[in-house]
């Protein structure tokens, strides 16, 4: 069985998008990010980057110990080699496919996250030019990228051959640019195209909804400002803190 620990965004729908797709069993447990789970010392063990999602394999390929992994690109790979399916065993195919997967890691995921940090919660930044100039540079390097898989996906139906963790991997953050970029159907339109035929796959569409009730649930106004305290505050001292608790 593997333990999935897991909130419902972008980077947890990746895992489940995957397991889905492989027919494997899971286990989710749940790590409240808005509430500081992140920062449990039992998950901070599996997970010392304070970020979900992680994983923990108790029925390895080996046969030995549990099997604990953290960042999201080390997961896909590890579950499409434990399932054999949707990452090339050949070098030129395998290559292919993991350079979109850390493209994604290196790129989309961290830019949309900065593009939608200045535009959506930025308006609590007092002072209007940092904020401008953050949303320019973020917004900026979206658009930049969404040109990159709007080129790339005009000669190819997938992003590395055969649909693959690379396109599991891209697809729940491409799909929420909307979020941080105006006319993204209009101005990209194989991107849309390539969107909409990975969203219609029944395993996708099964993984995007684990537990999407957790993120719907509307917060208190009280919790709202505790959450974004605990998102928005981190330092050094945060980690350590919280590793103390461990006994570290
Ligand atoms: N590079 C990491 C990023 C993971 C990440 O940023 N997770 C967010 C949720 S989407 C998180 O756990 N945030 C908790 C926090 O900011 O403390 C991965 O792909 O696994």
């Amino acid at each position: 069985m593997i333990d999935v620990h897991y909130w419902p965004t972008p980077n947890g729908w990746k895992v489940t998008i995957l397991l889905e797709e492989l027919g494997m069993d899971y286990n989710i447990i749940p790590v409240d990010i808005g509430m500081g789970a992140q920062f449990e010392p039992d998950f901070l063990k599996i997970s010392p980057n304070n970020r979900m999602p992680a994983i923990v394999d108790h029925d390895p390929a080996d046969g030995g110990e549990p099997i604990s992994i953290f960042e999201s690109g080390a997961i896909m790979e590890y579950l499409a080699d434990k399932g054999g399916q949707f990452l090339p065993k050949d070098p030129r195919g395998r290559a292919n496919v993991m350079q979109w997967v850390h493209w994604q890691m290196a790129n989309l995921g961290p830019m949309m996250g900065n593009a939608n940090h200045f535009k959506n919660y930025g308006p609590t930044i007092t002072d209007i030019e940092k904020l401008e100039y953050g949303i320019n540079r973020f917004v900026g390097e979206v658009n930049r990228l969404s040109g990159v898989m709007d080129k790339h996906l005009a000669g190819n139906e997938y992003f590395a051959g055969d649909y693959s963790i690379a396109d599991m991997i891209i697809v729940p953050w491409a799909m929420l640019l909307r979020r941080t970029q105006e006319n993204t159907e209009e101005n990209f339109p194989h991107l849309t195209r390539w969107v909409k035929q990975v969203l219609d796959r029944p395993a996708v569409k099964k993984g995007y909804k684990v537990h999407n009730e957790w993120r719907e649930r509307k917060r208190t106004p009280e919790e709202e400002e505790k959450s974004r305290k605990i998102l928005f505050g981190q330092t050094a001292n945060t980690v350590n803190k919280a590793a103390q608790g461990a006994g570290e």
